[in-house]
């Protein structure tokens, strides 16, 4: 065995649900206006694709994420705790929550914290990293769903696994890149790949 592991883990759309919980709270909120099924998802950006159906749909999709309560309401995508916990009780492994919060910072980094403590518990709090720009952040592993993660640092140390998601699903994978389908996947087989 050598050195420790170290796997940063993203939150929305690999831990917590963040497209059901958008589309559920959008469409509760403006039952009238048209709306992008999780079938229909394409790329990253939830604001952009609803900014192409209609030019004001931008903002109001902004609006939805914005508003109090939308991140500590987002639930667990299924297996996502159990994964994170197994993996933070293995021999010489450490795993860091690693998420972006939006720039409007009235109620989602708090909330970000809240939901790791609602699920995870306070211990985990020690775990969480909150930047906008995870290439600045050392790891050996960053499972996240964003197909492209960019930032200062043009070499990051860590390998990008691309957790997949209904936004991403279609996309080719890079001959180099690798994925986790779900949390029911062989998550277990990726850290040990890593292991020297
Ligand atoms: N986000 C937006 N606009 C979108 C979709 C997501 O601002 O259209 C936010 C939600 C998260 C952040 O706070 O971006 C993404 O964070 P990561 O999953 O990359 O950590």
């Amino acid at each position: 065995s050598g050195k420790r592991l170290r796997v940063l883990v993203d939150m929305d759309g690999v831990l917590a649900d963040f497209e059901g919980g958008f589309l559920k709270k959008y469409r509760a909120r403006y039952p009238e206006e048209p709306y992008i099924t999780l079938e229909d998802r394409r790329g990253f950006w939830v604001s952009a694709q609803y900014g192409q159906l209609r030019r004001d749909l931008c903002a109001k999709a902004i609006s939805i994420w914005e508003s109090k309560d939308f991140f500590i309401d987002l639930e667990p995508l299924p297996g996502g705790v159990e994964a994170v916990k197994e993996m933070a009780k293995m021999d010489d492994t450490d795993v860091f929550i690693c998420t972006s919060p939006i720039k409007n910072y009235r109620h989602c980094p708090h909330e970000k914290y809240a939901w790791v403590e609602k699920h995870l518990g306070c211990d985990f709090l020690e775990q969480v990293i909150l930047t906008r720009d995870k290439t600045l952040v050392t790891g050996d592993l960053l499972i996240d769903d964003k197909p492209d993660i960019l930032g200062v640092e043009p070499k990051p140390t860590w390998e990008h696994i691309l957790f997949t998601a209904c936004h991403n699903k279609h996309l080719p994978i890079g001959s180099s890149q690798r994925r986790l389908l779900s949390w029911s996947d062989d998550w277990r087989a990726i850290l040990d790949s890593k292991r020297q």
